[in-house]
């Protein structure tokens, strides 16, 4: 009876599946709808005596929950999606037929999904590892999915390799280390002996593969797809997601940290933004090469370790994505989410990419075990918004109830149909490509450029980045035990760039070959001569390209930017106001960091909410830091080791920090700092002392001061 009370006045409910309205609604029930009238006890032989096997409420309960889980995703297991929609700026009826790209009024509706790679479902976020970047356009027409990765080359040009390039990276099967992390033998062997593999290796070396946060990477679908129009002309096409927030990253250093601190900082920062209103947005770019122009490029279009460089064929921009809400059950939506890079819609079309061919086979047969049976289209994350008729029937977990007694075609039955559908009613057709060719296992000799793009990577960085590139094969290679492993891989750097196989081997204690030769390719065929496939070399036609560099991305905006105001009580109220004002004015998310939870007192007596204490909180899960100033508050902080170490690692992960009065005495306790404050060249590299809050949020805009690195030689 008391029960029921509480729960008359309790009326609010989170579970949205009940309906507070209806009392009936509100009750415990067993899966065939049965009341429970007792769920905290299991039916017994006497007070103390065993369970009853007739308990079958017990049994369906437990039941249930021994089934909960369901395989993982043999990759890119690890994942946070969102839903949103996308809308087309102009009608590009010019290339392709495919309706949503037609109409500026139409938005799409949307479920896109990032991930890592490596790692299992509970690695964490900051694993060194490529993004996949995978988008669900449920359009008028079917259901286009569009799953690309935040890097726009792959390791492989065969999907036959796959396989084998994913047992490498995985853990090492005998001990299951290392978890989400490339750095171990199995995969620097496999690489050493890929040469193929070498411009992926650049990039996934970059810090790309360590972004800030998913919002700030750029997507690609990686192969060169088809557009065809309702003439059935064809154009290639390469789609790229350009973030409006800028394509930034964090440091090694800091991302290891986070991998600590908050091991799900990338999934919280995704769904933090979208409950507070800042929607992620991409805009879908293009690169579009008419079919004649197939041969005209020194790389061939077909092959995915090879970009476009933007520079010969210019990236339009044809629509944004804007991801506006979260998703209700992480389970039914993100995990049983089933992409698939051959869901196309009529206007999109394949190339004989073999390894986009490869993955064509590869999603549907992997689903078909992850989500238990051939109806995960069924699943309401899955399912098409244009509705489905066909003769497919029955299987494991069938939802639909079809009627009637035809389930073939032709029929006479059921009157023909469902129909087929002609060009007038879009039914899909095949681009009509002419094909002329021996059956072989082979590949093209056009493919056999491995090292002019890895250059062109390379050549295109920034100073700061290409530190960090050498860097991180410092890291990577030394975790390689076996010393043949790095020797052959700065063999295959030094056909990129000498300096940086100079640097590379200068870490791990080893020298550069002195004649370059070329490295053994391995992925031959057993009765293949070696030398008809060694790489050949070509001369790129771009030697620079300023869209590869981070560097050049844009850095107008601190809208989500996480800054942290460092304080304790007697603070300097004004100031703090004054920076707290125009950071969250500008769209920054500001926490107050102090020693303990509550409110601190300012020297004036004014009380500010403590968001965070220096014991939740770490300079790593922040973007900049701002010291208040107040003698008092100040002394408390300087008592702190981990306020210091907080201004400290701001200082060496490069991040913006500014202060004003006595605030500066906080940055002097850290010994770096204190080097450059002497100095007196602090603004420069983003340290303000006693500068305006608008200052600051110039300087947060830049994202970060990796000059500081030049002076400090051992920072990243
Ligand atoms: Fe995938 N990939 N892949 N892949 N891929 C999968 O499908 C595969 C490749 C990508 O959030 C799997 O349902 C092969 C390139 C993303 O659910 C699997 C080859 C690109 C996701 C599979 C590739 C991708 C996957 C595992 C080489 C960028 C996650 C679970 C031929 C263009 C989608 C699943 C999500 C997932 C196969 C290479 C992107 C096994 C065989 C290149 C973003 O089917």
């Amino acid at each position: 009876m008391k029960q029921k009370d509480s729960f008359a006045v309790n009326k609010k409910t989170e579970d949205l599946s009940i309906n507070t309205e209806n009392p009936k609604d509100q009750l415990l029930t067993s899966n065939q709808g049965v009341p429970i009238n007792d769920d905290q006890n299991s039916l017994i032989a006497g007070e103390r005596g065993a369970t009853l096997m007739e308990d079958f409420l017990f049994r369906e309960k437990m039941t249930h929950f021994d089934h909960e889980r369901i395989p993982e995703r043999v990759v890119h297991a690890r994942g946070s999606a969102a839903h949103g929609y996308f809308q087309v700026y102009e009608s590009m009826e010019k290339y392709t037929k495919a309706h949503f790209l037609q109409d500026p009024s139409v938005k799409t509706p949307v479920f896109v999904r990032f991930s890592t790679v490596a790692g299992s479902r509970g690695s964490t976020d900051l694993a060194r590892d490529v993004r996949g970047f995978a988008t669900k356009f449920y359009t008028e027409q079917g259901v286009y999915d569009l799953v690309g990765n935040n890097i726009p080359v792959f390791f492989i040009q065969d999907a036959i390799k796959f396989p084998d390039l994913v047992h490498a990276v995985k853990p090492e099967p005998h001990n299951e280390i290392p978890q989400a992390a490339s750095a171990h033998d199995t995969f620097w062997d496999f690489i050493s002996l890929m040469p193929e593999s070498t411009h992926m290796i650049m990039w996934l070396m970059s810090d790309r593969a360590i972004p800030r946060s998913y919002r700030m990477m750029e997507g690609f679908g990686v192969h060169t797809f088809r557009f065809v129009n309702a003439e059935g002309q064809s154009h290639f096409v390469k789609f790229h997601w350009k973030p409006l927030l800028g394509v930034h990253s964090v440091c090694w250093d800091e991302a290891q940290k986070i991998s600590g601190k908050d091991p799900d900082f990338h999934r919280r920062d995704l769904w933090e933004a979208i409950e507070s209103g800042a929607f992620p947005e991409w805009e879908l770019g293009v690169q579009i090469v008419p079919e004649e122009d197939e041969f005209k490029y020194e790389f061939d279009l077909l092959d995915a370790t090879k970009i476009i460089p933007e520079e010969l064929v210019p990236v339009k921009r044809i629509g944004k994505l804007v991801l506006t809400h979260n998703p209700d059950n992480f389970f039914a939506e993100t995990e049983q989410v089933a992409y698939h890079a051959g869901n196309v819609v009529p206007g999109i079309d394949f190339t004989n990419d073999p390894l986009l061919q490869g993955r064509l086979f590869s999603y549907t047969d992997t689903q078909l075990i992850r989500l238990g049976g051939p109806n995960f289209h069924e699943i309401p994350i899955n399912r098409s918004i244009a509705p489905v008729h066909n003769n497919q029937r029955d299987g494991f977990m069938r939802q639909t109830i079809n009627q009637g007694r035809v389930s073939y075609n032709p029929n006479s039955l059921g009157g023909g149909c469902p129909f087929q559908a002609g060009a007038m009613q879009g039914g899909f057709k095949s681009y009509t490509e002419r094909i002329d060719g021996k059956k072989i296992r082979g590949r093209s000799k056009s493919f056999f450029d491995h090292f002019s793009q890895a250059k062109l990577f390379y050549e295109s960085q920034s100073e700061a980045e290409k530190q960090h590139l050498t860097n991180a094969l410092r890291f990577e290679l030394g975790k390689v035990e076996t010393i043949e492993i790095r020797q052959r891989m700065v063999g295959l750097l030094s056909q990129v760039n000498k300096t940086l196989a100079k640097n590379v081997a200068d870490g791990l204690g080893l020298t550069v070959p002195e004649a370059l030769e070329y490295p053994i390719n391995h992925s031959i065929p057993a009765d293949g001569n070696p030398e008809d496939y060694q790489p050949v070399n070509v001369e790129p036609s771009i030697k620079k390209s300023d869209a590869l560099s981070m560097a050049n991305t844009s850095k107008n905006t601190i809208k989500t930017r996480q800054i942290a105001l460092l304080a304790a009580d007697g603070f300097e109220e004004q100031s703090l106001q004054n920076f707290k004002k125009a950071l969250e004015t500008e769209g920054a998310m500001i926490s107050v960091v102090a020693p303990k939870f509550g409110t601190i007192k300012g020297a004036k007596g004014i009380e500010t909410k403590v968001d965070q204490t220096l014991l939740t909180a770490s300079s790593v899960l922040f973007d900049a830091v701002f010291v208040c100033g107040g003698s008092v508050g100040v002394e408390t902080l300087l008592e702190e080791p981990s306020a210091v170490e907080f201004v400290d690692e701001a200082f060496k992960h490069c991040k913006p920090i500014a202060t004003v009065g006595e605030g500066i005495e906080l940055l002097k306790a850290s010994n770096q700092l204190r080097k450059h404050l002497e100095k007196g060249t602090v603004s420069s590299i983003g340290v303000l002392v006693d500068q305006s809050p608008e200052e600051f949020v110039n300087a947060i805009a830049q994202h970060r001061f990796w000059e500081r690195e030049k002076k400090d030689k051992n920072l990243n």
